[in-house]
């Protein structure tokens, strides 16, 4: 596996690519532009400027996260060929820079929702963490209006104010759009996208939707194992894989990670780990990668990915704030540094047993 880490560009990230690149076993870095919208057609020099910034800290730029899907393709409205066709074009000009990855998320409006972006363990250290309780207390701009004033300032992907300000606008565009459609409309949108990724070798991964069922009433089809293979098979081309994001994925404790990798082998193209602890059902927060701080058996989760010959890149995910880091919630540097090298021993330890 090719260990990364997700850097949100010099605009947008406390860390700096110095500090990733000293980061021991440390090769790629998982970026996108930042100041694109969704549904825009990337420009060529954005897209070399930025691969030559990473190049430049000795690193390579290993994939996209995320080219983000504009919500007229989720959403399957007439105009949805437009912003399909800016997407390949995108996807031409990442690969024709040799750039082979793409992740991605088909959750309607929202990416990833969290109740609590600071709260504070018993360590002092503080974690996002989620409670379906409190979500069905509040609406959605309620949600938003906390996440914000609690985000130390940073702008969170999928929770920008642009995109909020037009919230009750997006829920009127997904209103009358069932599962099955929003499965549908996925699977028209990787259809059109598996010619030129077949041309430039190009991987389009899903992202696990988090948490893997339906917050707010809106549908999200990326949760488990059946779901996740009946969209492999709809679209057999192994251009279209998977994130395997093991914290989304274990929002549902019902989830057995590793047998999802084991069915998913040749088609995992990138692997977030991370590592969760459950309190009650729909009730959990984010714990240090390492396995008795949290739920997961982390170790089953690696020794997966080993046995499927998974060799593509893995990042650690969100980590908690320590030792008085001030960044965007779940990026900062300390703590998915630990990770990333709790992550490699045990990748070592398996390849060498
Ligand atoms: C992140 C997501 O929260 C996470 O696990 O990895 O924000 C992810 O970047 C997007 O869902 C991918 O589009
Ligand atoms: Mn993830």
């Amino acid at each position: 596996m090719k260990m990364s880490f997700r850097w949100f560009g010099e605009t947008h990230d406390s860390v700096k690519l110095w500090q990733i690149r000293q980061i021991p076993g440390m090769v790629g870095i998982i970026t996108t532009l930042y100041d694109t919208a969704p549904g825009d057609e990337w420009d060529l020099d954005a897209i070399r400027a930025m691969k030559k910034q990473v190049n430049d800290a000795g690193l390579d730029l290993l994939g996209i996260e995320s080219v983000n899907v504009h919500d007229a393709i989720k959403a399957g409205t007439p105009d949805r060929d437009r912003y399909i066709q800016n997407y390949v074009q995108t996807i031409r000009k990442l690969g024709s820079e040799g750039i082979r990855l793409v992740c991605y998320n088909f959750m309607p409006v929202f990416d990833w929702t969290r109740t609590e972006l600071a709260k504070v363990r018993p360590d002092g250290s503080t974690t996002m963490a989620y409670d379906q309780r409190k979500i069905d207390g509040i609406d959605p701009a309620e949600m938003f209006r906390q996440v914000d004033s609690d985000s130390n300032g940073f702008v969170l992907p999928g929770w920008e104010p642009e995109r909020m300000a037009r919230v009750k606008e997006l829920f009127e565009l997904y209103r009358h759009v069932s599962e099955q459609q929003l499965f549908d409309n996925l699977v028209y949108f990787l259809n059109a996208l598996m010619p030129v990724c077949d041309e430039y070798d190009v991987n389009m991964a899903i992202h696990i939707d988090d948490p893997c069922w339906s917050v707010f009433g809106l549908p999200r089809v990326i949760t488990c194992r059946e779901q996740l293979l009946r969209l492999m098979d709809a679209v057999p081309n192994p251009h279209n894989g998977v994130t395997l994001c093991t914290g989304s994925l274990s929002s549902n404790p019902q989830n057995d990670i590793p047998a999802i990798i084991r069915s998913l082998k040749g088609r995992i193209h990138f692997a977030h780990v991370r590592n969760t602890k459950h309190t009650a059902p729909g009730v959990f927060e984010e714990s240090a990668h390492y396995a008795a701080d949290g739920s997961l058996d982390m170790y089953a989760i690696v020794k997966a990915l080993v046995d499927i010959g998974f060799e593509g890149p893995v990042r650690p995910d969100h980590g908690r704030a320590i030792w008085g880091e001030v960044s965007m919630p779940g990026y900062g540097l300390y703590d998915r540094a630990l990770g990333s090298q709790y992550i490699l021993g045990l990748y070592d330890a398996i390849k060498r047993q």
